[in-house]
């Protein structure tokens, strides 16, 4: 879009939720600037997880990661702004929560531990194809 306006997936992981952090990512995307387009609580099942996270399959964390996922549930949500896919990436910080940046949402929230899958609380697309295709996923009828 020559706006710049983007639409991203914003996942607040199983950690996150169990956490009590669902207000605190929200609060930050909402001090951002951001909008929120669509938001759902739920359970994912094994099939949605397989098709979100299917760049990864193949890889020694990939069940965990599908496990871990569907452990409880998440907050889906669609996030729209100027730049939000690059930008809410910055705002997530690094994969692995010990790397990343103070300061950030993995930085400053999530825990590693040691399990297969990184306790990160969060997901955000990474390009405006992958946006495409994980809001499709999670919302059809949007
Ligand atoms: P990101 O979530 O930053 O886009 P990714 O797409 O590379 O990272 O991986 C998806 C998720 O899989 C990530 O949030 C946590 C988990 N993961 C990635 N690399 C891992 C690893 N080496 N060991 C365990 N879990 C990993
Ligand atoms: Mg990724």
């Amino acid at each position: 879009m020559s706006s710049g306006i983007e639409r991203t997936l914003v996942l607040i992981k199983p950690d996150g939720v169990r956490r009590g952090q669902v207000g605190q990512v929200l609060g930050r995307i909402e001090a951002k600037g951001f909008t929120l387009v669509r938001m759902d609580l739920r359970t994912a099942d094994k099939a949605l997880l397989e098709e979100h996270y299917a760049e990864h399959v193949g890889k020694g964390f990939f069940a965990g990661l599908v496990e871990f996922m569907g452990s409880g549930p998440v907050v889906a949500a669609v996030v729209e702004g100027h730049q939000v896919i690059s930008t809410f990436r910055v705002l997530a910080g690094a994969t692995d929560p010990a790397k990343a940046a103070p300061g950030s949402i993995r930085g400053d929230l999530g825990r590693d531990w040691g399990t297969p899958a990184q306790q990160n609380v969060v997901h955000g697309s990474d390009s405006p194809q992958s946006a495409a295709r994980e809001i499709a996923l999670w919302f059809p009828s949007l």
